[in-house]
């Protein structure tokens, strides 16, 4: 299915007037938020391949009906997603779920849908089928040296079906670590991760980067061998340049300061990107921005004011990837929220008065520093939001205008009910 930009531009002259009215209200309280809607309109989140079915759990999975099966129907998808908002412009494969059988097809289609290729994403965290070795006990720090030898030439493989599609970045997130005290020998298994994670790097293109996830828990609940962010930071300064971190809002203790820990690899220049979602018990991949908005603003505060510091382009100089699983949600609903999240923070934190924070810091005014914040939060910026999308041809309100569509619907005729889009 695609959207008529005609369907858009009704939809949009319909909403008009009312949108109007409010943009000119906020343009009056706030006159600084015009020249923001450059930086809004650069701004492309990507959409991960595997979130565009329905989720589940280990307790099951609850079909949503016309789920895309194959990589072409995903980025049909994720064309439906650009066009409404016009910020949904890349996608993160993973394989073995969606290998490009036809390169060449795939990256004419893309192109033809103004979508580019984010990270490309390795799987050594489940055994395929016809695979010579198990990954029960880890991977990249296997204590066999055949298993790892099979886990690093799985990532270079990962990264020729990623040069073929013209992505740039590999993200390694290990499952690697220990179920129980006395399992794993750690020092042993962290030098075989940092080992076989130095071969990956060898064959790394000269333009590409790598970006190294952590995981507090799960699946192993004794330890995980890539842990947190200081044992990722330590990888990447160990491995060189072109390795560096990648912080999943949802792979932290409770209570983690996620922004402390932004503002620190930012400073180091070792931050490589994100993976957006939200939790409130543990890795729960819920809608970013849905539990904790206020943590998210306080992330992109520390993302603008670190990225200026060091004269950083924020839409290209890092990955801003959606990490998140859809149980009861229809995922293309659930993502349009999620970039609208996503965009509402950053232009929030684009907002702050950097400088009378600045001032406010140094004269110890604590009070004043966290009304400056809050001002910026609490202040209405949906009406940029929009402006920014209809000013690049996408839709005042997407998901108002997906529901008018009928899109699901569409897509059920389309596909079928059963249809089951390939992933977890
Ligand atoms: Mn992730």
């Amino acid at each position: 299915m695609r959207i008529e930009q005609h369907s858009i531009d009704q939809h949009n002259n319909r909403l008009y007037e009312d949108h109007l009215l409010r943009l000119e209200q906020l343009f009056t309280l706030r006159p600084s938020a015009r020249r923001l809607l450059p930086l809004l309109e650069a701004f492309q989140i990507a959409i991960p391949s595997w979130a565009l079915g329905a989720g589940g759990t280990r307790f099951g999975r609850f079909s949503i009906g016309g789920e895309p099966g194959s990589l072409e129907q995903k980025l049909e998808d994720i064309g439906v997603l650009h066009a409404l908002n016009r910020s949904s412009g890349a996608i993160s494969l993973h394989i073995p779920w969606d290998i490009p059988t036809d390169p060449a097809a795939i990256r004419t289609l893309a192109q033809s849908l103004d979508i580019r290729f984010d990270a490309v994403n390795s799987n050594t965290f489940q055994d395929q089928p016809g695979q010579s070795h198990s990954y029960k006990f880890g991977s990249l720090q296997h204590v066999s040296a055949d298993v790892r030898k099979q886990a690093i030439a799985h990532n270079i493989e990962v990264m020729q079906y990623g040069k073929e599609l013209g992505s740039t970045a590999l993200t390694v997130w290990l499952s690697d670590g220990s179920n129980f005290p006395g399992q794993l020998n750690f020092r042993k298994a962290f030098q075989h991760v940092h080992d076989s994670l130095a071969e990956v790097y060898q064959s790394l293109p000269s333009d590409w980067k790598l970006l190294i996830e952590y995981k507090a828990c799960e699946p192993n609940f004794y330890s995980m061998t890539v842990g947190d962010w200081g044992q990722s930071y330590l990888l990447a300064n160990k491995l060189g340049n072109k390795a560096f971190t990648l912080v999943d809002l949802g792979h932290h203790l409770p209570n983690a300061n996620i922004e402390q820990i932004v503002s620190v690899l930012l400073m180091e220049k070792k931050l490589g990107g994100f993976h957006f979602n939200d939790s409130k018990y543990g890795d729960d991949d819920l809608t970013v921005g849905s539990i904790h908005p206020y943590q998210l603003f306080l992330i992109f505060q520390e993302l603008v004011e670190g990225m200026n510091a060091q004269s950083m382009n924020h839409a290209s100089d890092l990955s801003w990837m959606i990490d998140a699983s859809h149980n009861i949600k229809d995922p293309l609903e659930d993502l349009l929220q999620s970039v609208e999240a996503i965009q509402l923070a950053y232009a929030q934190a684009l907002l702050v008065d950097a400088d009378a924070l600045e001032s406010a810091r140094i004269a110890n005014d604590t009070v004043l520093a966290q009304e400056i914040l809050q001002d910026a939060f609490r202040t209405d910026v949906r009406p940029l939001l929009a402006e920014a999308r209809r000013n690049k041809g996408g839709s005042l309100n997407p998901l108002r205008l997906y529901r008018e569509l009928n899109v699901r619907e569409v897509l059920i005729n389309e596909r079928g009910v059963v249809s089951k889009a390939t992933g977890l």
